[in-house]
């Protein structure tokens, strides 16, 4: 134990559930936040076998008292805010919601903060989705904030007001700009773990098609548990500040398709269709980060490569279906969750 009492909001999510590991190999208390669903959601802290080594408790972004009350509860020294309604494609379903939660709920947290801990550190997960459907070569620290989505624009919201809190109380309030980064746990909803887990299926015999939408945009993806680790470089710094988080690389959507049918021994072009539905009503074609700034004040360097990153991502949902078929049980989303193209976009509802 180092002492040290870490909150972690959002810690049932892909990154909640890699810091919560992280932050227990440095000899945390690990404080972490859920909310109460109709079906409990922990199976990547069990998949990760953590789950029995973090305190949960129960809040919500949109309610402030629970926000008080977690506060209260952990008397914490860092606080990890990952909460947020973080699918784009879902905030132009849910505009309102998606601020509320995304862009108002850190708001609230910062308000509750400054009254309650205001001695913690603070670190705010903010996105490359700021950048919008920039023209840059290249995204760092200085590049203007354009955003293209309800998500991103709730976001910068919420960026904005850390950095106000910062300047105006003196919060040691940061923020790391990541890139998009991915993982055997990252939502079944998100472009790579969608083929990943459709590539496993088509191999087996369980699926025939996938269907995507726009596999020209460019996305700079890395590895999850080297990003964790740079949110509490982060907050290890010796003042608060913001910092892009990234791999410096971009790639296209099909260069990822491309990558997960041949790691599967399949031609991608025998099994992927284009639905109009998957596209969004604007996107964001092109993003490529420059972590230099968090290369030269953190030491933080990012390490798998993007052909790594897809075969680990390949291999593990092909380990799982495979123990699927063969009436292994086990703590995972992929089973229940109806193929996507059951579910009707607004866009096909009214059209
Ligand atoms: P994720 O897997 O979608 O996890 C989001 C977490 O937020 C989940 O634990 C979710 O709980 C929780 N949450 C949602 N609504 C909430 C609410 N109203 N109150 C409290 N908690 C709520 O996202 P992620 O990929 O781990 O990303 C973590 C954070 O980094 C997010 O803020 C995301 O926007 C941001 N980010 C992600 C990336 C990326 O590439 N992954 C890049 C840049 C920034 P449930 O499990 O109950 O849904
Ligand atoms: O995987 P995506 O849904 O991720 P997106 O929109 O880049 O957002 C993710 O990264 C952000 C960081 O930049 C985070 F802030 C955010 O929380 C989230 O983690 O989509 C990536 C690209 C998009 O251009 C999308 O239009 O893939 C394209 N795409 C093509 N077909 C698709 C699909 N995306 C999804 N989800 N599903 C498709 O069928």
């Amino acid at each position: 134990m180092n002492n040290k009492v870490a909150l972690v909001t959002g810690i049932t999510g892909q990154d909640g559930a890699y810091l919560a590991q992280f932050l227990l190999t440095k000899g945390y208390k690990v404080y972490g936040t859920y909310r109460r669903l109709s079906t409990p959601n922990f199976w990547r802290l069990q998949y990760l076998n953590i789950f029995d080594d973090v305190e949960l408790l129960p809040c919500d972004l949109l309610d402030s008292y629970s926000i008080i009350e977690t506060l209260r509860a952990s008397k914490p020294d860092e606080i990890y805010n990952l909460a947020a309604q973080s699918f784009v494609g879902a905030s132009f379903e849910q505009p309102i919601a998606s601020g509320e939660i995304t862009g108002l709920g850190v708001a609230k947290l910062l308000e509750a903060i400054r009254l309650i801990v205001p001695e913690a550190r603070f670190y705010q997960a903010s996105t490359s989705e700021m950048y919008g459907d920039n023209k840059h070569s290249y995204q760092d620290e200085k590049t203007e904030f354009v955003p293209s989505s309800p998500y991103a624009a709730a976001k910068l919201y919420a960026h904005s007001m850390v950095n106000i809190y910062r300047q105006g109380y003196g919060l040691f309030a940061s923020t790391g700009i990541l890139f998009n980064h991915e993982s055997p746990l990252r939502g079944i909803e998100f472009v790579t773990r969608k083929i990943t887990n459709a590539v496993a299926k088509i191999k087996l015999g369980i699926e025939d098609t996938l269907e995507l939408g726009n596999l020209d945009a460019k996305r700079d993806w890395g590895f999850a548990p080297e990003y964790v680790e740079a949110m509490w470089l982060i907050l290890q710094h010796d003042k608060a500040d913001d910092f892009v988080v990234a791999t410096n690389e971009t790639h296209t959507i099909q260069e990822f398709v491309e990558r997960a049918f041949t790691r599967v021994g399949l031609n991608w072009e025998n099994h992927v269709k284009i639905n109009e539905k998957f596209k969004r009503p604007v996107d964001v074609n092109y993003l490529k980060g420059n972590y230099a700034k968090a290369n030269e004040l953190l030491g933080w360097t990012p390490k798998t490569t993007f052909a790594e990153l897809a075969d680990i991502m390949i291999d593990a949902d092909l380990e799982r279906w495979t123990n699927w078929q063969n009436g292994i049980h086990f703590s995972w989303d992929a089973w229940n969750y109806p193929n996507e193209k059951k579910i009707l976009s607004r866009k096909l509802k009214y059209d």
